[in-house]
C-alpha cells in the first residue's frame, strides 16, 4: 500500500498595513511553486465572496455598521473558506495566507469599544485551522511612513496602527502554540525575502514533527 502523502503547510503571514505582506507572499508563492510543491495563496478579507463584499464596502466607508458585527463578518469570510483550506492541507496542498485570526482580533480590538474586548474578539476564531507557522513582518511606524504613509481605508490612521502593534505583540503571547516568527521587515526586499522562505522551509521539513494540522484555541488557557 502506498503511504498518505505528507499533507501541506499552514503559513500565515501578519503584519501592520505597508509592512510588505503582499508583495512578500507572492514571491514566496512563485518560489515554492518553481521548487515544484503544490502551494496555494489566499487572502484575508477575501472581498470577492457575498461577506467580502459587505467588508470592503465598510472598509471603504460606504457603509457603517456595529463594530461586533464587522467583526463576525470578519471572522465568518475565514470560516467559509476553512473546510477548502483542511482539504487543501490533508491533499498536501502549502497555503499562504495574507493576513488571518490574528488582524481579526487585534484590528478589531484596536478601536477601544469597551464591549469588545481581545479575548471576545478572539473567540470567533476558535476552532478554525492554527498555522503552522506565522511570519510577524515588523516594521516601525517612521519606516511604513517611508513607504507611502497610509491609505484612505478604515483604520490606516497613526492611532489605531500603534496600537494595532501592541495588540499583535499581546496575541502573540498569549498564543504560545503559535509558532511565532519575527522578522525584521525593514531591511532589503530580498533579505526578507530570504528570511521568509528559509523560515517557511524549515517548517515544511518539520511538519512531521509538529502532527496534524491543529485548530485555535480559546486564549485564556
Ligand atoms: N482586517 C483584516 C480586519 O480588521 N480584520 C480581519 O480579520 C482582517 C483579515 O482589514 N487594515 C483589516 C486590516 C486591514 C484591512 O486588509 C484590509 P488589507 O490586507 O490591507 O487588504
Ligand atoms: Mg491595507
Amino acid at each position: 500500500m502506498q503511504a498518505p502523502p505528507q499533507r501541506g503547510a499552514l503559513i500565515v503571514v501578519e503584519g501592520l498595513d505597508r509592512a510588505g505582506k503582499s508583495s512578500q507572499c507572492e514571491s514566496l508563492y512563485q518560489k515554492l511553486q518553481q521548487s515544484g510543491r503544490a502551494v496555494k495563496y489566499l487572502r484575508f478579507p477575501d472581498r470577492t465572496t457575498a461577506i467580502g463584499k459587505m467588508i470592503d464596502g465598510y472598509l471603504r466607508c460606504q457603509s457603517h455598521m456595529d463594530d461586533h458585527a464587522i467583526h463576525l463578518l470578519f471572522s465568518a469570510n475565514r470560516w467559509e473558506v476553512a473546510h477548502s483550506l483542511e482539504e487543501d492541507i490533508a491533499r498536501g496542498t502549502t497555503v499562504i495566507v495574507d493576513r488571518y485570526s490574528y488582524s481579526g482580533a487585534v484590528y478589531s480590538a484596536a478601536k477601544m469599544n469597551p464591549a469588545l474586548s481581545l479575548e471576545w474578539a478572539w473567540t470567533p476564531e476558535i476552532g478554525l485551522p492554527q498555522p503552522d507557522l506565522c511570519l510577524f513582518l515588523s516594521i516601525s511606524p517612521e519606516a511604513a511612513a517611508q513607504r507611502g504613509g497610509f491609505g484612505v481605508e478604515r483604520y490606516e490612521n497613526a492611532a489605531l496602527q500603534s496600537r494595532v502593534r501592541e495588540l499583535f505583540q499581546t496575541i502573540f503571547r498569549l498564543q504560545q502554540s503559535g509558532n511565532i516568527r519575527t522578522i525584521d521587515a525593514g531591511r532589503s526586499f530580498e533579505e526578507v525575502a530570504q528570511e521568509v522562505e528559509i523560515s517557511v522551509l524549515d517548517c515544511i521539513a518539520g511538519l512531521d514533527a509538529i502532527g496534524p494540522l491543529r485548530r485555535f484555541q480559546s486564549i485564556t488557557h
